[in-house]
């Protein structure tokens, strides 16, 4: 099984292109990022429409990853979509960006066992498949970089509460205006740590072989989609990033049988990091096309390309679209300069990666500084 490699243009990366009823301007994507910023109630912060909105020239915005209830909390100052304030404030962002044309879908997470009992209610353990705590750590307002809470495993009879809470968070992302919605099943937050054999010891419906696994990820996209339409739904996986201390003994039989789960569905795109995440591509041997050729939708790729990188592969047929993270903080305009060949912003000091204001967030320079975003900016440059 091969997926079909198509004949595109050297510009083909720079043109527009259709993932479900998703319509980008081009190729590139602006990765989820994490930054920190939100208000008090976890609504987008004072500066969120305005940092998005510089992006919006990115084919595709992903937003930073967004809680789907409380309890999937597991940072500090994360935002979320699941009450009527945080849907206002995030209506604001993607009024923002359709002003400027673009096209914007907001990442959903539950943190799962990457959590602290600060965030969890009257001081609760963080939910996981099983109570193993997980060899990472959390940021916790006041107290820094902390290590994670020991989670408790999620009783059978809550799973369908999880369920339901993305699904309702789905509808709330179309409410706010999002374009669609991407499911985070990477690095090691709940559904990932769901699909491992490393962090599921369950011995119930949700543990043991890969089809008990992967069902919770396929039960929540079935919802998602039925939400909202698959054809809105994308889904982001790490086969071998260990990022959330993550493991699996078998990760290529597993997410073989994952992506032969979620074709069904008929999705959008799905959302690959290939290798470490921030790091190694080759750290682990992994057949990416066995994946890619077991899905019919648009495949996107991620992690430490470059412009010639991601030619290559959109040329070759090899992915469809190219997602972005850190260039993205340091480049509103990273398409216009990705097309024009010019240089990239430096990345400022990583201590206004996450939190902060304006510094750091939406105050990086564009190559123009009438800088509006617009499909004919890249076009022009061909
Ligand atoms: C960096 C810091 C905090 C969270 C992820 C959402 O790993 C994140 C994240 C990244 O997907």
């Amino acid at each position: 099984m091969t997926r079909p490699h198509q004949t595109r243009s050297a510009r083909a990366v720079f043109e527009p292109a259709q993932a479900g009823a998703l319509k980008l301007a081009n190729r590139i994507v602006m990765a989820p990022l994490t930054r920190n910023r939100a208000a008090e109630d976890l609504s987008p912060g004072p500066f969120a429409a305005e940092y998005y909105a510089q992006r919006a020239s990115a084919g595709l915005i992903i937003a930073e990853a967004t809680q789907v209830s409380a309890q999937a909390q597991g940072y500090a100052n994360t935002p979320g979509c699941y009450t009527d304030a945080q849907v206002q404030g995030w209506k604001k962002v993607t009024e923002a960006v359709h002003e400027k044309g673009g096209t914007i879908v907001v990442q959903l997470w539950h943190t799962g066992r990457v959590s602290h009992t600060s965030f969890q209610k009257d001081g609760q353990a963080p939910v996981g498949p099983s109570a193993i705590r997980a060899r990472t750590k959390t940021f916790v307002a006041g107290e820094g970089f902390v290590d994670v809470s020991t989670p408790r495993a999620l009783d059978l009879r809550e799973i369908p509460g999880i369920i339901e809470d993305f699904g309702n968070a789905c509808s709330r992302a179309i409410e706010a205006g999002f374009d669609g919605v991407e499911l985070h099943g990477a690095h090691g937050y709940l559904l990932d740590a769901f699909l491992r054999d490393g962090t599921n010891h369950r011995t119930d419906a949700y543990g043991g072989p890969i089809e008990n696994r992967a069902r919770l990820l396929l039960e929540v996209a079935r919802a998602c989609a039925d939400a909202i339409g698959a054809e809105r739904l994308g889904v982001r996986l790490s086969p071998v990033s260990t990022a959330g201390d993550s493991h699996d003994s078998h990760p290529q039989a597993l997410f073989n049988h994952v992506v032969e789960g979620l074709n069904p569905l008929g999705l959008a795109y799905l959302h690959v990091v290939e290798g470490e995440t921030g790091g190694d591509r080759d750290s682990m041997a992994f057949d990416y096309e066995a994946l890619s050729a077991r899905f019919d939708g648009a495949w996107m790729v991620n992690n430490g390309y470059d412009r010639q990188m991601a030619i290559d592969a959109v040329v070759s047929g090899r992915a469809d679209l190219v997602s972005f993270g850190r260039p993205f903080i340091a480049n509103p305009d990273l398409v216009e300069r990705l097309s024009q060949n010019a240089p990239l912003n430096k990345l400022m000091g990583q201590e206004t990666f996450y939190g902060g204001g304006a510094h750091g967030y939406t105050d990086y320079p564009t190559l123009n500084p009438d800088h509006v975003a617009t499909r004919s900016d890249v076009t022009a440059s061909v």
